[in-house]
């Protein structure tokens, strides 16, 4: 018999499902792993959280001899939970890796996000629910938003109506939960939606402790609805010169005292903080270890331990960035990009951040008239983990030209002229943090990184970069109208009105800060109240 307070985890091994693990036992129950058919027949509740791609996943599932076993559970109605792709696999196909079939429970097919209505895909960030039915499952989330990313969606009709629990809106409405009877399926991520998320996993482990509220009023009492803006914060992590990691941060990413010492600042300890900035409603925490590109991150365990413990308490996405690139050790054992980005995603991480190796990548995608043979970084965890799960982040720095005819780059009239009164800019992408300037600007860069597999753009900027005088709003206008995916404004933000002059005038959808957070200037309840302030949408709670 299955012990009390323990449920049982269908993880395939496709992907991250840490975060999933970390939830559960922070709700007090234990985890007993799915190893074969059998596990699932004998299941007393089951958490089926999908990861990687549709295709893939199925495979998988056939290999194991566990689709059958799925189906019979779930048609003899005990109790189930699917997670993101767990949602989609229930249904009778999906358009991904050019068509695959489905379990075929629920009547419709999952299609992609339409990327002509020019909105960001993939559908990265905190959305309302809007709930159809009372439920123990989603009425404790109230009127929270929380957390989705998918580039692929189920449609409500009428065929599957009985099943739709609550939907969400981006470019049209589309599935968020199904129900029917014990059986649970989100698109979103109950594990990454904060406290709103717990309280749905609750839900599911404990109904009998869980009411079912009546269902929020649609209106969120006239705050802005929809995809809310992300705010990141985000920590810089380098050793210091006694061999700590702690939080550093730069002023144009020169991160030493000014004065004799010169030591790295120290802003603080990387687990407390980013606990921190949970606690304080951070929509994402995103780790830099600065020195990444130098040094190698699989010998760098302090960072990986730093990721476990930050994840056993920070139920918002985690990224983590640098030295993602292949590497042979002093041992010469080689590790591909994949062995190390698979390291980070093991322990805790729910994206990686390319650098550096990002503009290698591009000057040979370059060299070879965007030619694409699968061997880049980008690519290949890409395609194991998901384009969502790739970041790219861009260090650029700005060149002033007197006319465009001066660069092949691509270049912009600029508002703020250079020092010899030069009228227009583009911006040169950098290498190993900032030190190294590289014949490629910020928006051939990311077109090509999106056409390479990447999900999404940190995009910095060197010149801004703790100064707390606001964004770059030309470069961020430039890169974010280059691109489909969506992109993560950064640097300079010292003030809550920079977050909404970026948002206002650029297609970010996101703005991460550090400096202003660190020093305690702003806090991010701040800049969430300005934003909702100004008719932007941001979670509040
Ligand atoms: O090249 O793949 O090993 O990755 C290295 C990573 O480390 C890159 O993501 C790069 O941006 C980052 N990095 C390298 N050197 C520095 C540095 O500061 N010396 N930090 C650095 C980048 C920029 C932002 C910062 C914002 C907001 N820091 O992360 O947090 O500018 O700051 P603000 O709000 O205080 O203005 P690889």
């Amino acid at each position: 018999a299955a012990r009390e307070r323990e449920v049982t985890l269908l993880d395939y091994g496709a992907g991250n499902v840490r975060s999933v693990r970390n939830a559960i036992k922070k709700l007090g129950w234990t985890i007993k792993d799915v190893e074969c058919a059998a596990d699932i027949a004998n299941a007393d509740k089951l958490i089926f959280p999908g990861v990687g791609a549709f295709g893939q996943a199925m495979t998988i599932l056939e290999q194991r001899g566990y689709t059958q076993a799925l189906k019979d559970y779930i048609q003899a109605d005990r109790p189930f939970f699917g997670i993101c792709l767990g949602l989609q696999l229930l249904f009778e196909g999906s358009e991904e890796n050019g068509g695959c079939q489905g379990m075929g429970l629920i009547p419709g097919a999952v299609t992609h996000f339409d990327v002509t209505k020019g909105l960001p895909v993939p559908h990265i960030g905190w959305n309302d629910l809007l709930q159809k039915h009372p439920s123990t499952l989603l009425s404790q989330v109230g009127d929270r938003r929380v957390y989705f990313v998918h580039s692929y969606h189920a449609t409500p009709t009428p065929q599957n109506s009985e099943w739709v629990l609550a939907t969400s809106e981006y470019g049209g409405e589309f599935v968020a939960a199904v129900r029917r009877g014990n059986v649970y399926a989100t698109q979103f991520h109950p594990e990454k939606s904060g406290a709103a998320g717990l309280d749905v996993l609750r839900g599911f482990l404990e109904p009998e402790a869980t009411a079912a509220l009546p269902a929020p009023a649609a209106d969120g009492n006239g705050r802005p609805r929809g995809l809310a803006k992300r705010v990141i914060a985000c920590l810089d992590v380098r050793a210091n010169d006694s061999g700590d990691l702690v939080v550093t941060k730069g002023d144009q990413y020169d991160v030493r005292e000014t004065g004799s010492t010169g030591e790295v600042r120290n802003l603080g300890m990387p687990v407390e903080l980013a606990g921190r900035y949970f606690d304080e409603g951070a929509d994402e925490v995103t780790f830099l270890n600065i020195t990444g590109f130098r040094d190698f991150p699989l010998g760098d365990l302090p960072m990986l331990e730093v990721l476990r413990q930050a994840s056993e308490g920070v139920f918002v996405p985690l990224t983590v960035g640098g030295g993602i690139r292949e590497f042979t050790d002093s041992s010469g054992k080689h590790y591909s990009a994949l062995q190390v980005a698979a390291e980070y995603f093991r322990s805790g991480a729910d994206k990686v951040s390319i650098g550096s190796d990002a503009v290698y990548a591009v000057e040979a995608y370059l060299a070879g008239g965007g030619a694409k043979d699968g061997s880049t970084a980008i690519e290949q965890i890409s395609r194991v983990y998901g384009a969502q799960a790739v970041v790219i982040s861009i260090d650029p720095r700005r060149v002033y030209v007197a006319a465009p005819e001066d660069t092949p780059h691509h270049t912009v009239k600029t508002s703020k002229p250079g020092p010899k009164g030069e009228q227009y800019c583009w911006w040169q992408c950098t290498v190993k943090g900032g030190r190294e300037g590289r014949d490629v600007d910020a928006v051939q860069l990311a077109k090509a990184v999106e056409d390479l597999g990447a999900g999404e753009i940190l995009l910095n900027c060197i010149d801004n970069d703790g100064v707390g005088q606001g964004f770059d709003i030309e470069l961020t206008d430039a890169v974010s109208a280059a691109v489909t995916i969506p992109v993560i404004a950064s640097s300079g933000a010292g003030a809550p009105e920079h977050f909404s002059e970026v948002f206002h005038k650029t297609r970010a959808a996101a703005a991460l800060a550090a400096g202003i957070f660190h020093r305690r200037e702003v806090p991010i309840s701040a800049v969430k109240a300005h934003l909702n302030s100004s008719g932007i949408p941001a979670r509040t709670a």
